[in-house]
């Protein structure tokens, strides 16, 4: 037996903990993974570190690893069969050519991937969507997140990223924390937020449910789904009618506070009561004491970006925190804690369709110029490209063929479980004439895709990802891969040099430090500096050992807006898209599962985590709705909205008010994704994930109800061709 350890970044939520495996090299098998200290986890870990590594074993619980490329030689309706890398590739860039050719290079769309890969991947595949095929059409799953954070905070403190990190959560005094379940979402930034408490700080939870943190909190604001703008604009109305605002910093680092201040003042505590069901009371002391603290800090996810008001909210965030002076000292600022494990870093590579890498625009012709010349291409494309939401819209809603989407490559996401109104997505997928899936599990997309390619995943592959707090830490190689896969990197290479735009490189490295000389915030952190420190957060201009990094954002109230000032900008609040109403009584909200991670092909995978949580998931009600409904907590129930209906489990709890019931997105079969709305905010296209209107309907017949689940699920398994269910699960 050859034993090594080797050190790396967990693959699941932002929070960029550090973990050690030790490895039986001969045999190729992981004995045994603990927390190792980081600079955001010290030396803990959640239990997705301490098991989520399972999937690497390729249990084929829920689905099966990818081993070989598989395309559909006869075109659509003829099976996926195996192929080689050969004929893999030179299938899909003859299809992408012959589109580009026909329908030109906007026709076609790539999605790549906050997950696995790592940063290095994610920037050839911009570099392939813009220098190869010529289009801005390159987005990833920020899109379906925290797009609304990045579009809310650059405009108005001009940097989309968290302003300050992780750790410096345990100094606040103030915790403002607005449709965030850390202890969810980011088990060990919940661990900050509950130090910060040990230390004295004061905590405030605005979330419609009871979760750990509002049961920890001093202030529990519970209010109505989707009514955050009217607490944060009332907030604001206190602050100033009382005189709490911090007058020198609106003079020197700000602009615009007068039209921001003519719309808080329509907010008075009363009037936004009536709309979130709050007191009066709450919303003055809320805001009394955010703004009675130099550390006060806001920690926001999900519930305030997953509106079609998300990027208003957001502005009306951070300019809570301009109004306060809550910028640029430690222990202090905006935290939208980023989800996936590398979704900042995905933004971070241009994976987005108006910026290229380090945030440089497409609409800046000397920033053009530069890519141009570096990517040797005459000129790159000015237009800003697709947003992966607006994709139904580009294919089942567009008559004219010559502005459709033509060919989607979508590489390392799921849309056909995590995105809005699965039925509609289906259809595009079906419509679409050419989809290409990139991944290293059968997952719900690849069904419908005409070319699967499969990629080596995280614990078997070299590279960088960026933590939640803009930090830059290494992902390192412990097992071999098994199987005829590749590199994700080395994948798109191959791809992009059969269509005639040749990309060659050694490994992940040379790619990096092709990228960091690209983007000044980046240009100083070289992998021996990221070894080094173990972890360098950005902006970090120089490849000197004297600059470190950077902390926190906004220092001294220089903010990263072109002219150095902070803008206050908020809008005047309405309600979501779709409300309840007599058909549709109730209000339905889609949350996450502690044990499970988004589409779930890589928890779904992992023993022990399996035996958290299995199928078809469940729903929360609130006992009133349940003597109503006359259902009782473990049955089998529909859930019904417009767009679909799906099985699912009561979970009977009072954690969740009257009228409101939630789910959570990891199921295949109670998948929710089947009921959620597509209503998009107008600036980030993010969707409505948090909000639309619902019925649940009781199943009288609860032992057919139960084969029926069991139906479903063979049946989505059959259709992915895993053959061996149950097979080797205690192997
Ligand atoms: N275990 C696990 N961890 C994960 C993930 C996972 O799938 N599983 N996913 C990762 C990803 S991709 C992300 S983006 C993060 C997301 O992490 P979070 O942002 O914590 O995500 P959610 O649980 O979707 O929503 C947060 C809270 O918003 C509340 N909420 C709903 N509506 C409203 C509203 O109108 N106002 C307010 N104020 N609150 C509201 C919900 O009740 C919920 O408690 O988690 C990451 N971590
Ligand atoms: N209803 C509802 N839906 C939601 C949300 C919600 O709150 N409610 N939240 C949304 C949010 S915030 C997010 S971020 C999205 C997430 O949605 P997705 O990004 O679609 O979900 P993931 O499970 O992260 O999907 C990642 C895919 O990448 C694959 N993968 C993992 N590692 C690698 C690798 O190294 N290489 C390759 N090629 N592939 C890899 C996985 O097998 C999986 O198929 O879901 C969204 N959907
Ligand atoms: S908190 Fe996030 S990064 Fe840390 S071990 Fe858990 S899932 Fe992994
Ligand atoms: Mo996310």
């Amino acid at each position: 037996m050859a034993i090594k350890e080797v050190q790396t970044t967990c693959c699941y939520c932002g929070s960029g903990c550090q973990l050690l495996f030790t490895a039986d090299t001969a045999a190729n098998k992981i004995l045994d993974v603990r927390p190792t200290w980081g600079r955001t986890n010290d030396d803990k870990a959640c239990l997705k570190g301490w098991y989520g590594w399972d999937f690497l074993n390729d249990p084929q619980i829920l689905t099966r690893r990818l081993r070989q490329p598989l395309i559909r030689r006869g075109g659509k309706g003829t099976p996926l069969a195996p192929a080689s890398w050969d004929e893999a590739v030179a299938f899909v860039a003859d299809n992408l050519k012959k589109i580009k050719d026909r329908w030109g290079p906007d026709s076609i769309m790539g999605a790549a991937s906050a997950r696995g890969p790592g940063n290095e991947p994610n920037y050839l595949m911009q570099k392939f969507m813009r220098a190869c095929v010529g289009t801005n059409n390159i987005d990833h799953c920020a899109r379906i997140c925290h797009a609304a954070s990045v579009a809310g905070s650059r405009q108005t403190i001009g940097e989309g990223a968290m302003s300050l990190s992780i750790p410096e959560i345990e100094d606040a005094e103030v915790i403002f924390n607005i449709g965030y379940n850390a202890a969810a979402s980011h088990p060990i930034v919940a661990r900050r937020i509950v130090k910060a408490k040990e230390k004295g700080a004061y905590l405030m939870c605005a979330d419609p449910r009871v979760t750990e943190t509002s049961r920890i909190s001093a202030l529990h604001l519970q209010l109505k789904g989707g009514t955050n703008l009217a607490l944060t604009n009332s907030m604001a109305h206190v602050i100033i009618a009382e005189g709490l605002e911090d007058k020198r910093f609106i003079q020197e680092h700000t602009k615009d506070f007068e039209a921001f201040k003519a719309i808080v003042e329509e907010y008075p505590p009363e009037r936004a009561a009536a709309i979130t069901g709050l007191a009066p009371n709450d919303i003055r002391l809320a805001a009394r004491r955010y703004a009675g603290s130099r550390h006060s800090v806001i920690l926001w996810g999900m519930g305030v970006t997953q509106f079609s008001q998300g990027v208003e909210v957001v502005k009306s965030l951070c300019s809570l925190a301009l109004l306060t002076g809550n910028f640029g000292r430690p222990s202090t600022g905006t935290g939208p804690v980023r989800g996936q494990n590398n979704v900042q870093g995905t933004c971070d590579m241009g994976v987005l369709p108006d910026v290229f890498p380090g945030y440089q625009s497409v609409a800046d012709p000397e920033a053009r110029a530069k890519f141009a010349k570096a990517w040797g291409v005459e000129s790159l494309p000015a237009g800003p490209g697709l947003h992966l939401t607006r994709v139904p819209e580009k294919v089942v809603h567009e008559k004219d063929p010559a502005k459709r989407i033509h060919a989607y490559w979508i590489f390392g996401e799921d849309p056909a479980q995590s995105d809005p109104d699965l039925a509609e997505l289906r259809e595009t997928l079906a419509e679409i004439d050419f989809v290409v899936c990139q991944d290293i599990f059968m997952n719900k997309t690849s069904r419908q895709a005409d070319a699967i390619l499969p990629a080596t995943a995280w614990g078997e592959h070299e590279g960088v990802y960026t933590s939640s707090d803009r930090g830059f830490q290494r992902i390192r190689k412990v097992v071999e891969p098994v199987g005829d896969v590749k590199d994700d990197w080395e994948i798109i290479c191959l791809v992009s040099t059969a269509m005639g735009y040749p990309m060659k490189y050694a490994g992940a490295e040379e790619i990096w430090n092709e990228m960091i000389d690209l983007c000044p915030k980046f240009a100083g952190a070289t992998y021996e500096k990221i070894e080094r420190q173990g972890s360098v957060q950005w902006p970090c201009w120089d490849k000197g050992p004297q600059d470190r990094g950077t902390m926190y954002l906004h220092k001294d109230g220089h903010f990263a807006t072109p002219d150095g000032f902070g803008l206050f900008r908020t809008a005047h609040y309405h309600p979501p898209v779709e409300v309840e109403n007599a058909d549709y009584p109730l209000t339905l909200c889609t949350v996450r599962e502690v044990g499970h991670y988004s589409a779930r092909t890589m928890t779904g995978n992992c023993r022990t985590l399996r035996n958290l949580e299995d199928e078809p998931g469940w729903v929360q009600i609130s006992p009133e709705d349940c003597q109503t409904l006359g259902v009782d907590d473990g049955e089998l129930v529909s859930v019904v909205s417009r767009r679909g209906r799906v099985i699912t489990r009561c979970k009977k709890t009072e954690r969740v008010k009257k009228g409101a019931v939630y789910m959570t997105y990891q199921w295949w079969v109670g998948a929710c994704n089947e009921l959620t709305i597509s209503s998009l905010d107008p600036t980030s296209r993010t969707p409505e994930y948090k909000y639309c209107a619902a019925k649940v309907e009781k199943i009288d017949d609860q032992q057919w109800a139960w084969q029926e689940v069991a139906r479903l699920y063979s049946q989505l398994r059959d259709d992915m061709g895993i053959q061996q269910i149950g097979k080797a699960v205690n192997q």
